[in-house]
This record gives C-alpha cells, structure tokens and sequence, in this order.
C-alpha cells in the first residue's frame, strides 16, 4: 500500500533555461517562447504554493535543454528517492544535477544504476501500486531494476502499456485521488486501469490527460475546457495553466515538478 498519493508538502521545480529552444521534440510545432514560459511556468510555482506546500526552485540549467521537466530526474515516495536513468542520452546528466537536492531532502536516495533505462514521466504511484509503463525512454532493465527497490519499500509495481507513439506512460494519464485515474480512451482500453474508476479526457482533448492532482487542486493544461468542465463536475478543483510553450516539446503539467 502506497501513500495518500496526492497530498504533498514539498516540490522540486527548475526553471527553464533559454536553451529550451533546442529541447527534444517528437515533431517541429514551433519554437518554444522563454518568456511565455516562464510567465506559465511561474503560474504553475505560484498554484503549488497556494496549497501550503513549499517550492524548491532550482537555477535554469543551460547545458540541459529539457531540465524544466524535472519529473522524468526521479521518483519520490515517503520511504525515499529513486534517481532515474533517462533513456534520452541528452537528459542523463540531469540526474546528477538533481541528486543533490534530493539527498539533502531524504535520508534513503537510491539510483537506477543500469544498464536499463526508466524515467519518471513513465511512472504512475497510485493509492495502491506503483504502475509504470514501457516506452522509448524506459525498457525492460530499467524496469526490473526499480521493482527490486518498489519490493525491498513495501510496494507492488505492476509494468503496464504506453500506447505506441506516445511519450510517456504518464502523457495518456494522471492520479485524480487515490482510486481515481483521468486517462485517455486509447489508454484506458489497454485494460491497466481495470478495478479503478476512470475519468476520460474529452474526445480530441487528450492532451488533457497529463494533469496533476496536487492537495486541493487538479492542474490541468488550460484549453481543453470540456475535460475541465468534466473535471468540476465530478468535484475536483481546477486550476487551468498554460501549457502552450511545454508542449510544444512534449512536456506537460506532470513533467514540471516532483512532488513529496
Ligand atoms: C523530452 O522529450 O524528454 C522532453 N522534451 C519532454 C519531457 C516530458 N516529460 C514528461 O512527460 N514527464
């Protein structure tokens, strides 16, 4: 049995660099705006304040273009943290730009030590298990090599599907509350949601699906107001940020912190 799962004290943010303009990208949908992202990224900081939390804001990185997505660095569960291992070469040194913080936040920091890959934005903790999805970023090494730790701390991990051509295992989902998963159809069919209750995205909205639920409120990328509207009406608080610039490399309201 995993922790609440959505009620956090702390969060780890890094602020992005003016190298953003060369981070990684599936397809070209334009260049990314520092300024417009640093204007969202400040109003993402700003809601994980207003919950009571406190915001550890680390410096920009430039050698490290996609370092804003702090997410995909670790995995951090009350017994510790995990330090992952990007399958993107140009993320690995991120890791150790991130283990210090981490080491002076927990007692137990634990790394994925190879030769598999795994990054945190392919891991979902639930109120129940840790569920984490194979991708191009995270294999089958990398996979067992975290079980081992999830084993040895009390919890179940249980390897599910990324649909193909998808990011992140975590891109098609987020955590709503403990028993709670916000998921896309073509995710949700894979079946790995099954014994939960699921809310889906809007059709055509699925970009909406990587939000996150951190105390009080649902982050969730602003423009897809029929998810939103979904989201209140089931009686979650929302809070709408814009998440123009990050997408354009991918990245969403998951990949922008660590929460603890
Ligand atoms: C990448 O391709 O690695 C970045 N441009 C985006 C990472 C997004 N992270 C996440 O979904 N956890």
């Amino acid at each position: 049995m995993t922790n609440p799962s959505f009620e956090f004290s702390r969060a780890i943010t890094r602020r992005p660099s003016s190298s953003i303009v060369d981070g990684l990208r599936a397809k070209d949908l334009g260049t990314p705006d520092l300024d417009k992202m640093l204007t969202a990224h400040a109003a993402y900081v700003a809601t994980l304040q207003k919950t009571g939390a406190e915001v550890i804001e680390l410096p920009p990185l430039d050698g490290y273009p996609d370092g804003v997505f702090v997410e995909d660095t670790a995995l951090c569960l009350p017994q510790g943290a995990v330090l992952m291992r990007p399958g993107a070469p140009s993320r690995m040194g991120e890791v150790a730009e991130m283990a210090p913080t981490l080491r002076a936040a927990y007692d137990d920091v634990r790394q994925i030590k190879g030769p598999g890959h795994i990054e945190g934005g392919d891991i979902l903790v639930t109120g129940r298990e840790v569920l984490v999805g194979r991708s191009d970023r995270t294999d089958a090494e990398g996979v067992a090599e975290l079980s081992a730790i999830m084993t040895e701390w009390g919890h179940t991990l249980r390897e599910v599907f990324t649909p193909p051509g998808v990011l992140h295992f975590k891109t098609d989902c987020s955590l709503l509350d403990a028993e709670t998963i916000l998921s896309t159809q073509r995710l949700d069919a894979s079946g790995c949601f099954d014994g939960y209750r699921v809310i889906h995205v809007a059709e055509g909205e699925e970009a909406a699906a990587n939000s996150i639920r951190f105390n009080q409120y649902v982050l969730s990328p602003a423009g897809f107001p029929r998810t939103a509207e979904k989201l209140r009406k089931a009686g979650y608080e929302v809070v709408e940020i814009s998440n123009t610039e990050c997408a354009k490399l991918d990245g969403g309201m998951s990949c922008l912190s660590l929460r603890f």
